[in-house]
């Protein structure tokens, strides 16, 4: 047998943030990358892949996709989380792009072909106030972007969430213990619908807007400010509030008819099985690098496409190029594709990791290189050591830890 998995090593990189990367060699040379980061909790995965899922790995069938993803998953005993299912998916992701490398073919290929001809994607747009917004939004604009997600400061709010300090790309992993930010739901409900208010009168409607609600509201809240927007025709609101209990979601489809997406926190198929089949929500947005990979993430969107539900994934800077290279192959391919978010990665990023993709008028072009179509400098990663950094926290004004 040529295909078994001969080699398997963790990579962790901090080229401008932390990475965590599989790299799988098979006992003829084939290469195979997989994303395992999990933002601010990197080694934990890291951990989890050298101290028990590589050692099980060695000298197993790489063609066996299914098989070795069943054998991570159900044979461990301990299932679903966000540290396994990351570990599991990194895994996987790197044995579709073996797969696709002994076929010669792009994983879309594999993956029944093209169902489209680019992948469309939102760009973030923030501000320290709402005229700095507006600037973005016209920036982005301006670059062809069809889709646009706005985020401003709060006039009294420490440091609210969504805003990119300084010029560099938006990263709320920014500090070696957690940083300490405020929150304030009442400032939130009065100026966020203004802001994005401000954003229709100024550049109109012929462009998709989003918006992250970052998991702050109550049901309630969430429909209240839901109705508030609904003349502005938003695309999504984003997480209006946490999705542990998937029921809290009826009382916001209630009240409202803006979409809803949810799911970047949620990692495999049962976590989000009452928001699909009970239509709580419009856009799924659980990752290929989050929720176990190719394989599971596709059964996922399978299940979604059966209830009309459509695909949103996350993509943050956090999740690599290699997981951006995944997640297109995925959304080129699938019939019920709504829309990738994507976070340009800085250039001393791409010294590490080199992807096939490319943004043209709006949308993402995947690789067609045989495989996911990217290439890792290990060179380049050794020069850039894990520099550890968690995301914040949030507090109201009384000190009370509020949802992040
Ligand atoms: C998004 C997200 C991110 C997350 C970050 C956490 O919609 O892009 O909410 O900004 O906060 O990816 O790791
Ligand atoms: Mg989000």
């Amino acid at each position: 047998m040529t295909d078994r998995i001969e080699r398997a090593e963790v990579i962790v990189t901090a080229p401008a943030r932390n990475f965590v990367t599989v790299k799988l060699t098979t006992s003829d040379g084939i290469v195979g990358w997989g994303d395992a980061t999990l933002n601010g909790r990197e080694l934990a995965v890291a951990s989890y892949l050298s101290d028990h899922v590589i050692p099980t790995l060695i000298g197993k069938d790489a063609s066996r996709i299914g098989d070795i993803w069943s054998y991570l998953y159900k044979g461990a005993y301990w299932r679903r989380g966000p540290v396994t299912m990351t570990a599991i998916a990194a895994i996987d992701v790197a044995l579709w792009d073996i797969k696709g490398k002994r076929a010669g073919l792009p994983v879309h290929e594999l993956l029944g072909g093209k169902a489209r001809d680019g992948v469309l994607v939102y760009a973030h747009a923030s501000g320290a106030d709402v005229a700095e917004m507006l600037d973005d939004v016209d920036r982005l604009l301006g670059e062809g972007y069809r889709a646009v997600r706005g985020q401003a400061a709060l006039v009294g709010v420490p440091d609210a969430y969504g805003v990119r300090h300084g010029t560099g790309v938006y990263d709320p992993a920014d500090a070696s213990l957690p940083s300490e930010t405020g929150w304030d739901t009442a400032a939130y409900l009065e100026q966020a619908p203004g802001y994005l208010r401000a954003i229709r009168e100024r550049f109109g409607f012929g462009f998709h807007l989003l918006h992250d609600c970052h998991h702050r509201l109550t049901p309630n809240e969430a429909g209240i400010f839901g109705r508030s927007v609904e003349d502005l025709k938003l695309f999504w609101m984003e997480d209006p509030t946490p999705a542990e209990n998937q029921e809290k979601f009826r009382l916001i489809r209630q009240r409202t008819t803006t979409p809803i997406a949810t799911g970047e926190v949620l990692n495999s198929i049962w976590d989000v099985q009452t928001l699909i089949t009970e239509q709580l929500i419009d856009y799924v947005r659980t990752s290929v690098s989050h929720a176990g990979g190719i394989t599971h993430l596709r059964r996922i969107f399978d299940l979604a496409d059966l209830y009309g539900v459509r695909s949103g994934s996350h993509g943050a800077t956090d999740l690599s190029p290699v997981s951006l290279s995944a997640a297109l192959q995925l959304d080129i391919s699938i019939p019920n594709f709504g829309i990738q978010e994507y976070m340009a990665h800085d250039a001393v990023t791409h010294e590490v990791f080199r992807p096939g993709y490319h943004l043209d008028d709006g949308y993402l072009i995947p690789s067609d290189a045989p495989g996911l179509g990217i290439e890792v400098d290990e060179d380049a990663a050794r020069r850039f050591p894990y520099n550890p950094k968690y995301l914040p926290v949030a507090r109201l004004a009384d000190g009370t830890l509020h949802d992040w």
